[in-house]
């Protein structure tokens, strides 16, 4: 990512940079009659029976309520909303690379609810997901541009960890402290008050406002509930059920969502929640007493001093710096990025996700009707020249550290026995589909060969290459690759596998991401250490579009 080389260029910085957003009708209609219909509710309120009225709350009535804004909620408020701006922002990067959100998990093209792409999938072509990926400008995503997914991932998962740590500081602290009361509606009758005081919002009043140091008004207490209690679980929640580990061995946790991708749709529908709460919350910050409230946030004072809004607005000024910190680093130390998220991440989920067994009970009922393509097909002559005699020469070797290599053509590998599996794929870009594979499992393979003690990586050679040209391989642990579920597949849906999918062979390593799952495989080498291969970060992706070695999520 680097240099912007003319290869780079062409990926990251494409002619065609247009930005569009389509949204299915029916999808416009049902959230214009959602959003609307309180609003005319509102008004028709209003213009028979006037405005209700709203108690007015004054300090003395409830003297015992736990007021101000202590330090520990100053802090959590500023670093909540750093951690915040960097998810959107990288988050967006993320749904780019893959810019239709579905509510059914096939992503057959034509049926997403929502395209921020001005293109229709081609029929009449080849047209992977890689092709589908668009630009953003690095103005709203971190770090922008096109098919920047590997580098938007990082910030996004370092940040998600400031945003966890943030938040159970913060809940822990409302309960230690009373401040829950301030939160945490206790009577129905709030609701009531929070309709009477949306009645005024909704006409353009402004209701009487009581002094935010002492108490929040009904909708206002709502509001911070529903974002604190609502949208930020729901969107760790969420993000939960895009992992590969975790659907692939609970797949009921996906479907208590509606599906992998109602999951990732909802989590996009947080992140516009997200947005449009700061949006209404800063605007009623403003224009409620800016510098009171700006002292009350900023430095837990209720006085009428400009510190509160100079510091305040030099907090926003260290946020902004931070998207530009973080651009800066995304594309002059790709690398040392990529390995900061890896240092945390990687243990960790050796001891977690990494811990799940793939165990998928899809039928054939389930099947997608589509199933995005990815990679560059081979270019290979020899490839090209085993195709064309429907690889009847084709041999896979297997090498390496092993104690009895071996040359196994398709024949031989089919007298093995056909093991199959009816799986999700989870491609990094966002998209899925579910697939019957057919083949022999890694295990048996490993089992013949004898893998050497020091062997504890297997690498899996493709003839094709990868985005900027260089042979395309991934490596797998030996603790993954005898997995269940981890397939070298010969068969696709009961075919024998078609030239796109992967022909005449291809991983499946089902508590992984698919770029992990090589196509069209030329051999496998036992190694020691990804190290020795390629730039030695465990991929072709891993080293040139900084994914992680090991994507569990
Ligand atoms: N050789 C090779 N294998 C590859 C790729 C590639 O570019 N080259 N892309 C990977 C990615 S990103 C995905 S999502 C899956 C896509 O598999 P599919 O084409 O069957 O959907 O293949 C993986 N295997
Ligand atoms: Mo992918």
């Amino acid at each position: 990512m680097q240099a912007f080389d003319e290869v780079h260029r062409a990926v990251h910085y494409p002619p065609d940079r247009r930005f569009r957003v389509w949204i299915n009708p029916w999808f416009v209609l049902a959230f214009a009659v959602v959003a609307l219909t309180p609003v005319a509710v509102a008004w028709g309120q209003y213009l028979i029976a006037g405005l209700p009225q709203i108690a007015a709350l004054s300090v003395a009535d409830n003297p015992a309520t736990p007021h101000g804004f202590p330090l520990w909620l100053r802090l959590s408020h500023f670093f909540n909303f750093f951690f915040v701006m960097l998810l959107v922002r990288s988050g967006l990067s993320i749904l780019m690379d893959h810019p239709r959100l579905y509510f059914n998990d096939d992503c057959t093209p034509g049926t997403e609810w929502i395209r921020l792409t001005p293109l229709k999938v081609p029929r009449d072509r080849i047209w992977t997901a890689k092709d589908d990926a668009r630009y953003l400008t690095p103005l709203v995503g971190t770090p922008g541009y096109r098919h920047t997914v590997g580098i938007a991932r990082v910030w996004h998962f370092i940040n998600v960890h400031g945003f966890i740590i943030t938040g159970v500081f913060y809940v822990a602290m409302l309960f230690v402290s009373e401040h829950w009361q301030r939160l945490v509606p206790t009577s129905l009758d709030m609701v009531g008050q929070a309709w009477n005081v949306w009645v005024h919002y909704a006409t353009f009043h402004l209701p009487p406002e009581p002094n935010g140091f002492y108490a929040y008004n009904a909708l206002q207490q709502m509001a911070y509930f529903v974002v604190v209690f609502g949208f930020g679980p729901l969107a760790i929640l969420t993000g939960i059920a895009m992992s590969p580990a975790v659907v692939n061995r609970f797949s009921w946790y996906a479907r208590a969502f509606g599906g992998r991708q109602a999951a990732r749709s909802f989590h996009f529908l947080t992140l516009l929640g997200f947005l449009g709460f700061i949006v209404v919350h800063v605007t009623l910050v403003a224009v409620t007493g800016f510098m009171r409230n700006m002292n009350h946030i900023v430095l837990g004072t209720d006085n009428l001093t400009p510190w509160g809004m100079i510091l305040g607005l030099a907090a926003i000024g260290l946020v902004v710096l931070s998207w530009v910190v973080a651009n800066y680093l995304s594309w002059s130390y790709p690398r040392r990025v990529q390995h900061a998220l890896k240092l945390v991440t990687y243990p960790m989920q050796l001891i977690t996700l990494n811990r799940l067994l793939p165990q998928q009970h899809y039928t054939t009922d389930d099947i997608s009707p589509h199933f995005w393509p990815n990679g560059k097909m081979p270019t290979s002559s020899e490839w090209r020249r085993l195709a064309d005699n429907g690889f009847r020469d084709f041999r896979l070797r297997i090498g390496g550290l092993v104690e009895r290599p071996v040359e196994l053509s398709l024949a031989d590998i089919a007298k093995l026995g056909e093991t199959k599996q009816i799986t999700m794929h989870h491609c990094i870009q966002g998209w899925s589909g579910i697939a019957q594979w057919g083949g022999v499992p890694m295990k048996t393979l490993i089992d013949m060969v004898q893998p050497k003690p020091e062997a504890r990586t297997v690498v899996f050679h493709s003839f094709g290459e990868g985005l900027y040209g260089g042979a395309y391989y991934d490596t797998q642990t030996m603790e993954n690759a005898l997995k269940p579920e981890c397939l070298i597949a010969s068969h696709m849906n009961g075919q024998p596998l078609s030239e796109v999918y992967g022909a005449p062979l291809r991983l499946r390593v089902e508590n992984q991401l698919g770029y992990k799952m090589v196509k069209w495989i030329e051999w496998i080498e036992f190694v020691e250490s990804e190290k020795t291969v390629g730039k030695g970060e465990g991929g072709k992706n891993e080293d040139d579009e900084y994914f992680d070695i090991l994507p569990n999520i």
